[in-house]
């Protein structure tokens, strides 16, 4: 079944189905600039983004085929990107929504050819919102396969883009399995006392180490296989690596909606109100196992 059939099947709102086949498009549009960068060999030239982090031709080549296609359809009012410093708000726009999108993330995987995407969450009004509020979550997977995983908020379903650039319906309502894969982001020197202590504890109940650099590919694997990432607060950074509204928020309604939890290691992230669209936090996602767990071990003295 095509993704449109799909969206109209489950009977989802009309501009909301609007919005995510659009954005499906767009996608399209993302994964045709990897192939050009095949002939032009620029994939992994070097900028740095507005937080001086090093920033791929391709991450500024996402972020404007998002841009300036949403600018263009006008289906939202707010845009706020990781890419970009302030929140873009659209001139008479169609529809009300606000969109939150981390155009590419992993983008240093790109150079070696490893599994990178895009995350989107969509609210119904303003982006600094919480998490909870969202209406819809998606990501794209750019890997051996091109996929969208999707949540309006009635299960999670993925689809895989087939010859025609079409999203089928690969698997309907995935639920996050039991599993021991850990995907601990940060130096272990760093690590704090709590966060250290539960990592050992997931290494004596034998889980496996599967960490790439890619958040998103990290996450879809958990999503299927089981398991937790985490990119902790560490000494020096308390406050972690990871943005809460460009990559916790989105991969947490998923993991959410599949059965599963996040965390920043004491309370719901999906709760916390955002006071800036470059907010980071510390991130624990997966089963709900070892998320109370983390919860448990922060709690102690
Ligand atoms: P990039 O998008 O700049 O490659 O960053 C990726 C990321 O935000 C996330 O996808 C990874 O889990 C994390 O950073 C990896 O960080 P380390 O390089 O510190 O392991």
């Amino acid at each position: 079944m095509l993704l449109k059939d799909f969206l109209i099947a489950k009977g989802t709102e009309k501009k909301l189905a609007e919005l995510i086949l659009f954005l499906g498009e767009q996608a399209r549009e993302v994964k045709k600039g990897f192939l050009a960068t095949v002939k032009t060999g620029n994939a992994g030239e070097k900028t740095r983004n507005i937080y001086g982090e090093e920033q791929m031709a391709l991450d500024k080549y996402s972020d404007g085929v998002f841009i300036s296609g949403l600018k263009k359809a006008r289906l939202v009012r707010f845009i706020a990107t990781e890419e970009q410093d302030r929140i873009i708000e659209i001139n008479n726009p169609k529809n009300n929504f606000g969109i939150v999108i981390d155009p590419l993330d992993g983008s240093s995987l790109i150079d070696v050819n490893l599994c990178v995407g895009t995350i989107i969450g969509i609210y119904p009004g303003h982006v600094l919102d919480a998490g909870r509020n969202m209406i819809a979550a998606l990501y794209i997977l750019y890997g051996p396969l091109t996929t969208l995983t999707l949540t309006t908020g009635k299960g999670v379903h993925e689809f895989v883009m087939d010859g025609n650039g079409e999203f089928v319906l690969r698997q309907e309502n995935i639920k996050i399995p039991e599993g021991k894969i850990y995907a601990p982001g940060a130096l272990r020197k760093d690590y704090l006392p709590a966060h250290a202590r539960w990592i050992e504890s997931l290494e004596a109940a034998g889980y496996k180490l599967r960490f790439s650099g890619s958040f998103v590919a990290d996450v879809h694997q958990i999503l299927h296989k089981g398991g937790v990432f985490t990119y902790p607060g560490f000494k020096g950074k308390e406050k972690g690596k990871l943005r809460l509204l460009f990559e916790a928020n989105p991969m947490g309604k998923i993991i959410h909606e599949a059965g599963g939890m996040i965390s920043n290691g004491k309370a719901d992230i999906l709760g916390i109100t955002p006071q800036a669209i470059n907010d980071r936090t510390p991130i624990y996602i997966g089963g709900k196992k070892e998320i109370t767990q983390i919860e448990t071990f922060m709690c102690e003295p």
